[in-house]
């Protein structure tokens, strides 16, 4: 998962490192070198490395980004289901994971697989039910679903993480990258520019994996 400290901690390393290069895409070139990186540290074990926006031919998510950070005990997926009372009677109600410490304000963005590794009586974590009574979880999911362009439904917890998002041209040096470089950081999806003003808005970021689509 990337926090809000992956821009000053991950990101503006890299791409400083990186300067002399042709970087297309700082976000995913950083964290595909980061999670080689881990890889390395198990040369006996054979590891599979999963990112957030690979796709089957199928045009299926590879993995589900969700229901993994969920199992793994790291944030909680809260789901259609999760609500007794359900409001949205025919409408399509997308779920959304929220963290204890960071709310929102996260990104799913790799798995890693050890496929010949079994612990039969691994001690599963439970991911925390910070959102735990009915109307903000009504709340959550409609934010998420009918209004995440402004970002509220990040701040459906308080958070523990925050930071300004970066000066225009942090990384670039070229405000027409950093329009596309900031609408990742925001949460993934290229928006128009014109887009822009709510993300401004927000007083933190979260890096996150621009989707396929
Ligand atoms: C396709 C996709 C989109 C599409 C479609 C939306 C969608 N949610 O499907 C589009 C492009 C519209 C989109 C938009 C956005 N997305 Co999107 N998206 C994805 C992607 C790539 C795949 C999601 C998917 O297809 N799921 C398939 C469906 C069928 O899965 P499901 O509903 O969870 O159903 C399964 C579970 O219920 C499970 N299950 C069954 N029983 C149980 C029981 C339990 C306890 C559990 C845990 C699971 C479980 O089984 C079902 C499958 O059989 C994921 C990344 C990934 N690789 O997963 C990001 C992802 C879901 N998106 C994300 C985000 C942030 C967004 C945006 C806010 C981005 C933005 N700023 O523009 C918007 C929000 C729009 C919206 N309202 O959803 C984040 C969500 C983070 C979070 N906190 O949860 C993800 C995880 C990406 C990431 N890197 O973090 N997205």
């Amino acid at each position: 998962m990337s926090t809000p400290s992956m821009f000053d901690k991950a990101l503006k390393p890299f791409v400083k490192k990186e300067r002399l290069k042709i970087i297309r895409d700082p976000v995913d070139q950083c964290v595909s070198h980061h999670l080689s990186r881990v890889k390395e540290k198990f040369p006996d074990q054979r590891v599979d490395v999963m990112f957030d926006y690979e796709m089957l031919p199928s045009r299926k998510p590879k993995f589900l980004a969700q229901t993994a950070a969920h199992v793994a005990g790291a944030a909680y997926y809260y789901q259609r289901k999760d609500v007794k009372r359900d409001p949205w009677g025919k409408k399509k109600i997308f779920g959304v994971c929220i963290h204890p410490k960071y709310g929102g304000w996260f990104a799913i963005r790799g798995l890693l697989l050890f496929p010949d590794i079994q612990v039969p009586f691994l001690e599963q974590p439970a991911p925390v039910d910070c959102v735990s009574t009915e109307e903000k979880r009504i709340e959550l999911l409609e934010q998420f679903n009918f209004h995440w362009q402004d970002g509220r439904y990040r701040d459906i917890i308080e958070v523990k993480e925050s930071r300004e998002i970066p000066a225009a041209g942090a990384l670039t040096g070229s405000a027409e990258n950093h329009i596309s470089l900031r609408n990742r950081l925001c949460g993934g999806q290229r928006a128009a520019k014109g887009d822009l003003g709510c993300i401004t808005r927000q007083k933190n970021y979260v890096l996150s994996s621009e989707h396929p689509l």
